[in-house]
């Protein structure tokens, strides 16, 4: 069975274990990081030199990174449907995935530790509203997508809606204003439903 090292609140756990969902993989799991600690443990670290959540464990393979995770787990437990393995629709799904590390996570991130990991008196205001700008360019780019699509990479779900399903749930729960992006809703409505976002996403930002 699958072993997950990480805390239920954190977006990369997230990611990881609403694909469990989606593909039906049992898997066992440890609170870990956050709260939790277990990071700096050397038997961790000798897992993940990272010191960050989540590791999983599969049989003798260790395996971080959240979006190498998932997509090893459609690789081994059937996920074609949310990883294609031709390599032309692949990349439609790929481009959004690195797009969402490399671009969106900055500013979302940025958010997320300035309004929930510190306190009010010592937030950076200035940052935050620079963050705040940032993500409204990015999310609407995600609204362009969607225009004429219901989901980032066609007309189905894959791993693309999952990396940055994460984070738009965390974007209608922030204490911000947000201008009005219809297909981004609609985009967001749309996986509300899934039972891994009921499952592992939905609720309060812990
Ligand atoms: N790029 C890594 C980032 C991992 C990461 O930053 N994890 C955060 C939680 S979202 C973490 O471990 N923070 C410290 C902690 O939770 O103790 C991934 O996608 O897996």
């Amino acid at each position: 069975m699958l072993t997950i090292w990480g805390r239920t609140t954190s977006s990369n756990v997230q990611k990881v274990l609403w694909v469990c969902t989606e593909l039906g993989i049992e898997y066992e799991r440890l609170d870990w990081g956050g709260k939790f600690g277990g990071n700096d443990v050397p038997s961790y670290r000798a897992m993940n030199p990272n010191g960050l959540v989540p590791t999983v464990k599969d049989g003798d393979l260790i395996v971080w990174e959240s979006n190498t995770i998932m997509r090893y787990l459609c690789a081994v437990y059937g996920g074609a449907a949310l990883l294609p393995t031709d390599p032309g629709p692949r990349t439609h799904v790929e481009r959004w995935m690195d797009w969402q590390l490399s671009r969106l996570n900055t500013p979302l991130a940025g958010l997320l530790r300035g309004y929930y990991r510190t306190p009010e008196p010592q937030r950076d205001f200035p940052k935050l509203a620079q963050f705040r700008l940032e993500a409204i360019a990015l999310w609407e780019l995600v609204e362009q997508q969607l225009m004429a699509q219901d989901y980032m990479a066609g007309a189905e779900f894959t791993l693309a809606d999952i990396g940055i399903g994460i984070w738009v749930h965390r974007w209608y729960q922030y204490p911000i204003e947000r201008p009005e992006l219809p297909n981004l809703a609609r985009w967001y409505a749309r996986l509300q439903p899934r039972p891994g976002f009921k499952a592992h996403v939905a609720g309060p930002i812990g």
